[in-house]
């Protein structure tokens, strides 16, 4: 399909290329991997390597959950770092019966199960399990001068910003499903909301193992274009939420269309997997538009990877909008900036049949 009203806009942008010119598909991997180091020496800052070694131990036994339809068990996770021994918990809730299940990674702002944005037994009764992670019990989310959690064990120069280290720690409970037979290891989402949607796409980029990345409401330096964007800035979010980046990211404030890349090349960095994007109507901060363009601008990425890409109109979303015929996905909600049942529900109908 043509889309010449879409084209325009994303054209007025002057986005840096996703692709080389001549681009042919072996060159993927190479490409990936550039696009990935970009977004971390401009944006995010380097997350830790892959542990040395890592150990876990189940808290409590698994719990009868749901009515005996899964358990729950919080599980420790201790990984050994060349700077020392980090150790952080996270909950698995896993159905019980016949696996092995598809899961997914949730980054959580609670440690709650379930939780206002996390409906356990609607996911379980859908035959999902799901491994959640209360993000400050791996860094702080706040000025704490990188003292505490896992920021403090790592050194002060050239930092690596929290979504980064948050996105780290999602690897680390991959780790753990992949080893455990319940668990369907080719068929792994990582989701979240908000800052934590944008630590959700940071880690789908750095780990592909992640069949599924899933951003809702991401916004600003997460699905959000930065080129023109309305509501939130790049001087707005690194004046507030510095500690989120690296310490290089605010040098592009006001500078948006100087800048040598954009979202794009995060989104992209999930091709040739599935990419999930989630906007809500009233999210004016977060900007469904720019968060809808940024799944245009990827859409030839997937298919010169022979994947069906971005299938929508030739034109900006409107509220009710779910647009999933291809690999990438996107949908508008009615409603505030959230993760609610409707955005879960809207997810798993997509991983049903692409998974
Ligand atoms: C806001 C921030 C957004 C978004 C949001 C959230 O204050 O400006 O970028 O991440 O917080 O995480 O709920």
């Amino acid at each position: 399909m043509k889309h010449p009203v879409i084209d325009k806009i994303l054209s007025d942008l002057r986005l840096p290329a996703i692709l080389p010119e001549g681009f042919d598909a072996a060159q993927w991997p190479a490409r990936r991997a550039e696009l990935v180091e970009i977004m971390k020496k401009e944006v995010y800052g380097y997350p830790p390597e892959k542990p040395l070694s890592m150990t876990f131990e189940s808290e409590t036994a698994p719990i009868n959950y749901c009515a005996g339809k899964a358990t729950l068990e919080t599980v420790t996770l201790t990984v050994t770092l060349p700077q020392g021994k980090f150790t952080f918990p996270f909950k698995a809730s896993v159905p019980t019966g016949e696996g092995p299940y598809p899961f997914f990674v949730f980054i959580n702002f609670r440690p709650d199960v379930p939780d206002r944005y996390l409906p356990s037994e609607e996911i379980i009764d859908r035959g999902y399990a799901v491994l959640s992670l209360y993000y400050n019990d791996v860094a702080f989310d706040g000025e704490d001068g990188f003292e505490g959690g896992l920021a403090g064990m790592l050194p002060k120069e050239d930092r690596c910003g929290k979504i980064g280290l948050w996105a780290w720690a999602a690897s680390r409970v991959l780790d753990w499903a992949l080893d455990d037979p319940r668990l369907d290891g080719e068929k792994a989402a990582v989701i979240g909301h908000s800052r934590l949607g944008k630590t959700a796409l940071l880690a789908g980029a750095l780990d592909e193992r992640f069949a599924a990345v899933i951003s809702n409401d991401s916004g600003c330096s997460g699905a959000a274009i930065s080129r023109n964007k309305a509501g939130e800035r790049i001087e707005t979010i690194t004046r507030v939420f510095p500690y989120w980046f690296n310490e290089s990211y605010p040098q592009y404030t006001d500078l948006e269309r100087e800048m040598p890349f954009d979202q794009h090349f995060l989104l992209a960095a999930a091709a040739p997997r599935i990419l999930l994007v989630g906007s809500a109507e009233q999210d004016l901060w977060a900007d469904p538009n720019s968060e809808y363009l940024t799944c245009c601008a990827v859409s030839h990425v997937w298919e010169a990877l022979g994947e069906k890409g971005f299938v929508h109109p030739d034109r900006l979303p409107v509220p009710g909008d779910t647009f999933h015929g291809g690999k990438v996905g996107y949908h508008l909600r009615h409603g505030s900036h959230a993760i609610c049942r409707d955005d879960w529900n809207r997810y798993m109908d997509f991983l049903d049949k692409a998974l």
